[in-house]
């Protein structure tokens, strides 16, 4: 073989193995993960978790695009669009979810979960398990149940010490029959509305006050426009990781169990960041102004919010909500 006929079948050769190589490398498949919190938050935590394991179990073949701050619109927008395929996967407190699947109204009763491990116990179980795979039957597939935390009131009214401080308080609670109930019972004057619209609200006067986890209030500076923050802790918010069911049964059982093992990490890294930023969380609300009402009678409020168990704790499952008390 003379010189210029061996080289170029060494040319042929190497172009032949750079495009074998460039069509078995795969084209990366690009998905977006919305959530309303910013990227500096424990959704954001979770966000960037989930991103990094992703790209880790499929070798750069799948890449989330983190989609903060509201950016693909509320949580209940979100959920719209991952039933139509607009939007890839979210971060989502169960605020809106039970517009969507009733059986997780379950989880938003007030004075349900004892504390954070309670919480843990009974979604990290069968009951947590047998609601997400209800998310299926709405085009969703529920992945995990990462966290929010427990939430408390703000206000600019007054400090709430009792229910009797909340009457007729212009009250935001997000788009959840439950949680309207719970402060109807309270006599505040509850006023569903989205996420997105709320820090405006605030500022404007429309609503006096909100209610939400720490890591809310403290990522929100929301001593900027709150003066009393009371720690009734008086509902746990799970955060649910989601995606659309057209995207999820494009994916090949290997890859759907990349997804699923992602979204435990990210639920992992969300309680992580919640139990961190709650350490402190508190006393960076009150350095910068708030009043913080620790002395607080729970009796008095969960005596109150009765009536939102006699309303709705029959039409959605009571029995599920023996189970979730009787979790140990
Ligand atoms: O999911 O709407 C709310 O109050 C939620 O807690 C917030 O968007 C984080």
């Amino acid at each position: 073989m003379t010189t210029f006929s061996f080289n170029k079948t060494v040319v042929a050769l190497g172009a032949t193995l750079a495009f074998s190589a460039s069509s078995s490398a795969f084209a990366v498949q690009e998905m977006n993960l919305a959530f309303t919190p910013p990227l500096n938050s424990h959704y954001g935590e979770a966000g960037r978790a989930f991103a990094e394991e992703i790209d880790r179990l499929s070798d750069g073949e799948f890449k989330i695009n983190l989609r903060p701050a509201s950016a693909l619109g509320g949580e209940r927008d979100v959920l719209e669009g991952l039933q139509i395929g607009s939007v890839e996967l979210t971060l989502t407190s169960t605020g809106p979810i039970g517009n969507f699947i009733p059986s997780v109204y379950a989880l938003d009763f007030p004075f349900l979960f004892r504390d954070y491990d309670h919480a843990h116990k009974v979604l990290d179980g069968e009951i947590g398990q047998s609601l997400l795979d209800e998310f299926e039957n709405e085009g969703l597939i529920g992945l995990a149940w990462a966290e929010n935390g427990f939430r408390h009131l703000t206000n600019s009214v007054r400090p709430v010490e009792t229910p009797e401080d909340m009457q007729g308080m212009k009250i935001r609670t997000m788009e959840n029959q439950v949680h309207l109930e719970t402060f109807r019972a309270l006599g505040a004057a509850p006023t569903p509305i989205s996420w997105t619209e709320v820090i405006t609200a605030l500022q404007q006067g429309t609503i006096d006050g909100q209610e939400n986890p720490i890591p809310i209030l403290t990522v929100n500076n929301m001593w900027e426009i709150q003066d009393y923050l009371t720690l009734t802790g008086h509902v746990y918010s799970p955060t649910a990781v989601v995606m659309s069911k057209i995207y999820w049964d494009g994916l090949d059982e290997e890859q759907q169990g990349w997804f699923r093992d992602a979204a435990q990490v990210a639920a992992q890294a969300s309680r992580d960041a919640v139990q961190r930023i709650e350490s402190e969380g508190v006393e960076m609300l009150r350095s910068n102004g708030m009043e913080v009402v620790t002395d607080i009678d729970y009796e008095l409020f969960r005596n109150a919010v009765e009536p939102a168990y006699e309303r709705y704790a029959e039409q959605y499952d009571s029995e599920l909500l023996e189970r979730i008390r009787a979790t140990e």
